[in-house]
This record gives structure tokens, sequence and C-alpha cells, in this order.
């Protein structure tokens, strides 16, 4: 289920040979299929302590308590899942991707993404027994956007057609995995915790590629609105750019996808992971508070969108959530200072959190981008103006044709500032057999 076409590739790939300072990255060509997965554990800290929950200032564990096994068993499933159904999402983009140095990216993340499989299986296998072998053949036997066994959770089963998409979704959802990879890296279960710090260094690659990815983008669009003097999309489109309504339609779609990633606003199954000490906060030792939280409260919204104050053990889904809007909107940020910069008056918003949801009370509400109570007619009107539309995917699937050349960038991106390990702009990061 890997990258379509690229078995014979030689790829420009980091390789991790151990988790030290030397070991993490290791920069070569590579075959696609000669890549190797090691399984990576950050050393364990002599006498760590469980540092949240009912088990605080007990021993952290080496193995998996019975009666918390069904609950380990679940979450390590359900972040193990996500990981090759991204692979299965972008298995095509090689087909189209707008430089070799993008092209390398895209098969940096797959094969780490493979390898964040792989740590999840090891963690199945290794203390799991008969059912966690069959966890991780269910994994495989599960296919993103399939009609009778599709990924477990939702944004995973989305389609990503195309580069705008690719880079939205190592922005916006690669950022799902860092926080929730960070709630993990607290567990009391010692080797899920030492496993998620490990993945988190590569996780940062993933979001720089969405970052940067958009970045480059706008850069292209900026400068040609300049040049032609004019924000007209259709203008802007016949002359092979991206008009930043469309990019911002698209920014929509992905954050409303990804901000459902993290469950209800209220649950006990939230409750139950923080409380047996599976799962922690985002940077748990950074809250000022006991770290039990039995007697804190937090704010959700209701549905016409007025604030309710709920115990917080039922609403860490919402306490991530809200820590993982205010990272993404930092980057929104750097992306418009690139506009801001080219003169340009545009201003790219992260979507009010009630907008477009799917899961949680919030569920089918009709609400707009900034947040305002709509009616269905309303809704239904705006959709083109919110979403993007058919005509918009079209599109942007028009502007996706393959550049092999070195050094060449397809017309609606700019250049990188920088290569790959220090590398020129025109290296040949993919080479074809
Ligand atoms: N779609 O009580 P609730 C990554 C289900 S990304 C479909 O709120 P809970 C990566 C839920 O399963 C990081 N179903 O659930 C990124 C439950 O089902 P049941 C992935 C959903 O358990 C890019 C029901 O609704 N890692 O690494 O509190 C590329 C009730 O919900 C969804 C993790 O997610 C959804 N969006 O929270 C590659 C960490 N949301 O029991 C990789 C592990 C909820 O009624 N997962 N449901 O059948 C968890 O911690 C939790 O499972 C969740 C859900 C936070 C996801
Ligand atoms: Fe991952
Ligand atoms: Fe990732």
């Amino acid at each position: 289920m890997g990258p379509e076409g690229s078995t014979n590739y030689d790829v420009y790939l980091r390789t991790a040979v151990s988790v030290d300072a030397q070991g993490w990255a290791q920069f070569d060509h590579v075959k696609m299929p000669d890549y190797r997965w090691g399984i990576f554990l950050n050393p364990a800290k002599e006498g760590r302590k469980i540092h949240f929950g009912d088990h605080k200032g007990e021993a952290a564990w080496d193995s998996v308590p019975g009666e918390y096994r069904a609950n380990l068993r679940r979450i390590i499933v359900t972040q193990g899942d996500t990981e090759p159904a991204s692979v299965e999402q972008q298995r095509h983009l090689g087909l189209t991707a707008p430089s070799l140095y993008d092209l390398r990216n895209l098969f940096q993340i797959n094969v780490e993404e493979g390898r964040h499989l792989w740590a999840m299986v090891y963690l199945l296998h290794k203390y799991f027994g008969r059912d966690g072998r069959e966890e991780a053949e269910d994994l495989l036997a599960r296919n993103s956007g399939s009609a009778d066994n599709p990924r477990i959770l939702e944004a995973f089963n989305e389609k990503t057609p195309d580069w705008l998409s690719f880079f939205m979704f190592t922005y916006f959802t690669d950022r799902d995995g860092k926080f929730q990879l960070k709630a993990l890296s607290e567990s009391a279960f010692d080797p899920l915790a030492r496993t998620t710090q490990f993945m988190l260094t590569e996780e940062a690659h993933h979001m720089f590629v969405g970052e940067s990815g958009v970045a480059r983008i706008l850069q292209r669009t900026a400068q040609v609105m300049k040049e032609l003097g004019t924000d007209d999309p259709q203008r802007l489109r016949s002359a092979g750019v991206i008009d930043l309504p469309t990019i911002q339609r698209y920014l929509n779609f992905h954050f409303s996808k990804t901000v459902d990633l993290f469950g209800a606003d209220e649950s006990s199954n939230a409750a139950t992971f923080y409380s047996t000490g599976l799962k922690g906060r985002y940077d748990e030792e950074k809250h000022d508070d006991d770290h039990v939280l039995k007697d804190s409260e937090y704010s959700v919204l209701s549905a016409d969108l007025t604030e309710r104050s709920v115990p917080m053990l039922n609403a860490l889904n919402e306490v991530l959530r809200d820590d993982y809007i205010k990272d993404s909107a930092s980057g929104v940020g750097r992306w418009n200072r690139i506009l801001n910069k080219a003169g340009i008056d545009f201003e790219l918003t992260v979507p009010h959190k009630a907008f477009n949801r799917n899961i949680g009370p919030l569920a089918g509400l009709t609400i707009s981008p900034e947040g305002r109570v709509v009616s269905q007619e309303q809704w239904q009107q705006s959709q083109s103006q919110w979403l993007p539309t058919p005509e918009d995917r079209a599109f942007v699937q028009s502007l996706m044709g393959r550049v092999t050349e070195q050094g060449q960038y397809a017309n609606y991106i700019a250049p990188p500032s920088v290569g790959i390990n220090k590398q020129p702009m025109d290296f040949d990061y993919v080479r074809f057999n």
C-alpha cells in the first residue's frame, strides 16, 4: 500500500539508526523497499514515576496491568491505525510531485509513518500476546476509504487528492499526531511513553513540510498577483496559480476535519484514560495544578455556542483540542506575514471550532467559519464560499503535473528557501532508475 510506482527510485532519505544525536539523522540515497524500520525507544529514565491521575507517585509500569489492558490496547490500535492510513491516502501523490525536493519529502514522510505503524505493532506484539497479534493483523487489513473495512478515525478515510491537500494535511493533521503523541508520551506505561517520545522527533519534519509547502504556494500566488496587478480568482487561475479564497477553503476543510479527531468534548473514555494513567495532557508537568483534576472544571460549548462548565476530567479531549487550536493558529499567522510582506490585503483565518463539525455535540450544526449560528438555508447557500467546491478541486487537480528535472518547480509553487540536509535546491533528491 506504499507510494505508487516508486520501487526502483533511489531516494535521498533520512534513516534513523539509533535515538542519539548522531544516530537519528543519517542521509543517503536508498531504494524505498530497502528502507529499514527500526524499533526506537528513548532511553528509560531510572526510577520514573507516574506523574498524574490516581496512580500519581507510583512507579511507572514496564508491563501492562491486567485491568487496563483493553483500554491501552484500544489507544495503541487507534494510534497505529492512523499511520498506514495516511500512507494509503498519499500513495498517488508521487505521480504528481511539483519537484524532486517535494517528492523526496513525500517519501520521507511515508517511510516514517510506516515506521510509526511498526512502533505500535511492536508494542502490540510484545505486550499483548495473542490478541495483540490479532489487532496487528487487523491494522493491515483495514484500508483508508474502504467501504467495508475503513480506518478507525474519520479524517483518515478522506482523500488527499492533490498537493495543496497534502500540505494542509501535514500541517493540520500531522499536528494532531503531535498532540496525541505528546499526551501518550506522558503515559504510565513506560514502553508507550518511550516509543512516542521518539516518534515526536519525526513529526516535526512532517509539519514543516506542510507549513513550508503552503507558504511556498502563497508566495507564488502573491508574486503573480503583483505581476498581474489583480486578485481576480479567474485571472489568477488562468495564470496557473491558486487564488487565495480557494486556499482558505482548503484550510477550512482540513482544520475542521482535524479538530474532530480529538473526540467528543465530554468523554468518559478521556476521563478514564487520564485517571488510570494511560494518557496525560499536552506538557502535563507544565500544568500548575494537582494533576489529578477531580475538583477542576473546564468550559465547553453548547449547541447554541454558549459556554458551560463541566468536570475537567470529562473534558480532557476538549483541553487537548484547545491546545491544538492555539498551536495551529500560530503557523497561520506566519502564512499571513508572507502575504503582508508582499503588500497583499488578505488574511487567512482559522475557522471557529464549531464550524463543519461531525463529532461531539457540535456535529451537524450550521455554524459559519466566523462562529455565527446560521440557518440550514444559509449554510447550503454559503457552502461554496466556505469549503472546497468540486470546481475548486478540479482546478487544483488540473495543476498537478509531474516535475522531474533537477532544480525545477511547478508553476504554482515557489522553490524552498533551503534544501534538505543543506543540499542545494537542484540536488538529485530522487534518482529514477
Ligand atoms: N472519527 O468518547 P469519544 C496521527 C469515536 S494522528 C471517528 O470522544 P475518545 C497521524 C470514538 O472512537 C493521532 N470516530 O472517544 C497524523 C468512540 O467510539 P466508540 C492519532 C471517532 O475515546 C497524520 C466514540 O466516537 N492518535 O498520529 O474519548 C498522519 C465516542 O467518542 C472520532 C490518537 O488519536 C473520529 N474523529 O476519543 C499519520 C490517539 N472521534 O467507543 C498519523 C489515540 C471519536 O463509541 N486515540 N470517535 O465506538 C484516542 O486517544 C482516542 O481514541 C480519541 C477519541 C481521542 C481519538
Ligand atoms: Fe506518524
Ligand atoms: Fe506524521
